[in-house]
């Protein structure tokens, strides 16, 4: 990780008066103290530098200082809530990238029940998104661990997925309209609520997953849903990982709309969870290799998912798939079975050392990148433990990798690269990506120009080019230099 031991050139003064200009005393940041927490990103991978953080109150304020900063050639790095797996919102080590958060614009603006929508500015924390949505009577069902921090804006700007992408797709399939503001502070106003609207290049998916190498998202009309009225949440311990993905066909066949999450973890995974994670406890009589997540929802009141929930289990049971299973009767048991997965993780972390692989491949091919991947790991590096866990449904594992107990954490980091070689191999052969969800960020890169060459890697390039002529926009990240 390299330090700032170099002193940080201030912005010039004019420059700074600009900015303060627009901005006023609140939206710009010089002090060292201030700056501190957004100079790191909570993995540890990454510490840059930055003079100055500027925090815009309105999208015209955002749009007045990157005309000041365009003029002026300044690069700048779009930070949310920091909770980036990839370094996408660390500034460089060179001091010269100006940080800008826009967690000052945090209003909803709209809430529309009938139209099924909300209006939110990027600032707007994921989590108070899904409880305005709530409190309309309607759901927002993007969910991820990061909830509490990530923003809409950078959920958006990298096309996060989570726990129902199998519902609900990833962000971008809940977004209709989009305000942007473009590398030379121009805007675009599209926040239309529109369920059909063919009017030229699709510019808000252009933005979506850009990882804010093109420009800002400012706010968007999000899509919202009807509550769930109706649910059924279980833990199952399954033969293998044949079993789970066959689990998954039947629930599937036998109602696909009510699938809100199918999630897979190993018996690695759980053992961490319930050694490092307070008041984790097991809801079944006897440890296993391999689990299952089913979280079914419906918003009919009358569904009965209990009953199709215990049918399901009972055949799969007979075949011999699920081994044992834990249905949950209370909110309390709920949230408990949600919890031994979300804190994976955490306790991930707490274990020791990590790697992580964030890939997907085609759903029926799932099973053998676990095994594949589990096999050749172990045989990368002895001693070393696979912890594979994530949304089964939808072809995104997380294939991690824990450090050998009483290895030495340096010397396990510095085997990153050869470990995420050695999944990708197996990836790349079961026609899956190298980052399913957590972005290219600062840190893939080079698997981009690896895996997306030719005239796709081309493509991207001259839209770069097109929209962000000066590369001022998160330089570094996504495309390769
Ligand atoms: C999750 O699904 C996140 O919990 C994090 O995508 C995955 O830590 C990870 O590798
Ligand atoms: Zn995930």
């Amino acid at each position: 990780m390299p330090d700032t031991a170099m002193p940080i050139p201030a912005l010039p003064t004019g420059l700074l008066d600009a900015l303060l200009g627009v901005l006023g005393p609140r939206g710009v940041v010089t002090d060292a103290r201030d700056l501190e927490p957004h100079l790191s990103d909570w993995r540890g991978l990454y510490r840059g530098a930055s003079p100055a953080m500027l925090r815009p109150a309105s999208t015209e304020e955002l749009s007045m200082a990157m005309a000041i900063l365009h003029a002026a050639g300044v690069p700048v790095v779009p930070q949310g809530g920091n909770t980036s797996m990839v370094g996408g919102a660390m500034p460089d080590e060179s001091g010269r990238q100006v940080i800008v958060s826009l967690t000052r614009m945090n209003r909803i603006r709209d809430l529309d029940p009938v139209d099924m929508t909300m209006v939110a500015e990027a600032g707007v924390v994921l989590k108070t998104a899904q409880d305005a949505a709530a409190a309309a009577g309607c759901l927002f069902p993007l969910s991820l661990g990061a909830e509490g921090t990530a923003t809409v804006g950078g959920v958006l700007s990298t096309n996060a997925g989570g726990n129902t992408t199998v519902r609900y797709g990833n962000a971008r399939d809940l977004m209709l309209g989009l305000e942007a503001v473009m590398p030379d502070g121009g805007v675009i106003h599209g926040l239309r609520r529109l369920r059909k609207d063919n009017t030229g290049y699709a510019l808000r998916h252009l933005l979506v997953g850009a990882e804010g190498t093109l420009g800002f998202v400012t706010a968007a009309v999000l899509r919202l849903f009807p509550r769930p009225r109706a649910e059924a949440i279980a833990l199952c311990a399954v033969a293998d990982e044949d079993a789970a993905l066959s689990l998954f066909r039947r629930f599937r066949d036998r109602d696909e709309g009510a699938v809100r999450a199918f999630e897979y973890m190993s018996g690695t995974g759980i053992d961490f969870a319930l050694k490092h994670i307070e008041g984790a406890t097991l809801p079944l009589s006897e440890r296993a290799d391999h689990y299952v997540l089913v979280d079914l929802a419906s918003s009919r009141p009358d569904a009965d998912l209990r009953g199709l929930m215990e049918a399901v289990l009972e055949e799969a049971l007979e075949a011999g798939e699920v081994l044992d299973a834990a249905l949950a009767e209370s909110e309390a048991q709920r949230h408990a079975i949600w919890r031994l997965r979300e804190e994976h993780p955490e306790a991930q972390k707490r274990e020791g050392a990590s790697v992580k692989n964030d890939v997907s491949v085609p759903v029926s091919k799932v099973p053998e990148l676990i095994r594949r991947s589990n096999a050749a790991l172990k045989a990368l590096i002895p001693g070393s433990r696979p912890v594979p866990f994530g949304h089964m449904g939808d072809g995104n594992i997380h294939m991690n990798l824990e450090q050998p107990e009483g290895m030495e954490a340096g010397a396990f980091l510095a085997r990153s690269h050869d470990i995420m070689d050695c999944v990708n191999a197996i990836v790349r052969e079961l026609d899956g990506s190298f980052s399913a969800e957590h972005g290219v960020g600062r840190l893939k890169p080079d698997m981009l120009a690896e895996w997306r060459g030719g005239a796709e890697l081309e493509t991207m390039r001259r839209i770069k080019a097109a929209l962000d002529p000066k590369g001022l926009m998160n330089p570094g990240k996504v495309l390769p230099a």
